[in-house]
């Protein structure tokens, strides 16, 4: 039977939520030149007419939490593949706790039920803020998840929902532990790993920064290129070959202290200075793992990253220049 008018075929295409933030940015970038710009409709529910997403290819102003307009859009669009990154990050949820859980938790709701209906794949990114402090310096594949962050807690609650829609209706979803992220071609969005990106854009800017978390701070942390080919590489792993990690990976960066990289800024722009003032981001940057253990990733998928902390500042300030 033909398609009705206006309606593209079901199967054919991907949809990105969250598609303007700091990862749908260089997401959508790398999916349309990996399957074509009109295969892949890019999403948010804000309007920014001029970004260079909304510009590429199509567009589709929509929110998680409506479960009705977000069932039209896979139909009407024929959708097969769901990259779900709309969310709120770790200090914008502890400020609106109501938010993070309505558009962490109910996204993912929204996102899986319409996975189940319509038969979709589904990329749901989870954080390492799913740690706690009771979990080890260097986080396992397996822990105990107690975070203290309320955003941390959705994460959990969407990996655990992400697990039970595999074990229950068969729904291919997964999904990467991402460390902080580090990028240039679009802001980071309300995170207590942004200070990793602010410094960049101060230094440049001002050639000062002021950081919100102590020197000896120390985190995982990723280049956003090793972060968007690790999201590939593992939508296109054959699905036997993953375990029950498949919904929240730990893969591992770089693990350094914004003291060490406020060092490797100063030694490629002498006169840059850093001064240190932690504010209450510093408490959530407290409760998570200095580092992670991605041993299951390497196994499962083959994940190996490619940037350290002196080629991410490389690719930073080069990338900020250009
Ligand atoms: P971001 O804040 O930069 O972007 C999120 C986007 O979601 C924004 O463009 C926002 O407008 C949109 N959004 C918010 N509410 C929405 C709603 N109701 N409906 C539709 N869109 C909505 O975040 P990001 O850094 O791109 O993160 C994407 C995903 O990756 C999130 O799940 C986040 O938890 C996870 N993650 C990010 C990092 C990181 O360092 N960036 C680290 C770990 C995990
Ligand atoms: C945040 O700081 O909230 C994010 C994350 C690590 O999930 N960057």
């Amino acid at each position: 039977m033909a398609d009705p008018p206006g309606l593209k075929k079901l199967g054919e295409r991907i949809l990105v939520t969250g598609a303007l933030g700091q990862i749908g940015t260089e997401l959508v970038e790398a999916l349309r030149a990996k399957y074509g710009p009109d295969a892949v409709v890019a999403s948010d529910l804000r309007e920014m007419p001029d970004h260079p997403v909304v510009r590429s290819g199509p567009f589709r102003h929509l929110s998680v939490i409506d479960a009705d307009g977000f069932d039209s859009v896979v139909v009407e669009e024929g959708i097969a593949v769901v990259y779900h990154l709309a969310a709120i990050l770790s200090a914008t949820g502890e400020r609106l706790p109501e938010l993070a859980e309505r558009i962490n938790v109910g996204g993912m709701v929204t996102v899986l039920e319409a996975a189940r209906k319509h038969g979709l794949r589904v990329y749901a990114p989870s954080s390492i803020a799913v740690f706690g402090p009771d979990a080890p310096d260097v986080a396992p594949q397996v822990t105990a998840l107690n975070p203290t962050t309320v955003y941390g807690r959705t994460k959990v609650t969407g990996e655990r929902l992400a697990l039970n829609y595999w074990k229950q209706y068969g729904v291919d979803v997964r999904g990467i532990r991402y460390p902080g992220l580090i990028s240039w071609k679009a802001p980071a969005g309300g995170g207590t790993t942004d200070y990793a990106v602010d410094i960049f854009h101060s230094a440049l800017a001002a050639g000062h920064f002021d950081c919100f978390v102590r020197a000896d701070t120390r985190l995982p942390m990723m280049y956003m290129d090793d972060a968007i080919r690790a999201t590939l590489e593992l939508m296109d792993a054959p699905a036997d070959s993953l375990g029950d990690a498949r919904v929240g990976y730990n893969i591992r960066g770089d693990s350094f202290t914004a003291g060490e990289l406020a060092d490797a800024i100063s030694a490629r722009m002498p006169g840059f200075t850093c001064d240190f003032v932690p504010d209450v981001r510093q408490e959530y940057a407290d409760s998570w793992p200095d580092d992670v253990d991605d041993s299951v990733a390497v196994a499962e998928w083959g994940w190996k990253a490619e940037f350290g902390l002196d080629a991410i500042c490389d690719a930073m300030l080069r990338g900020m220049k250009s």
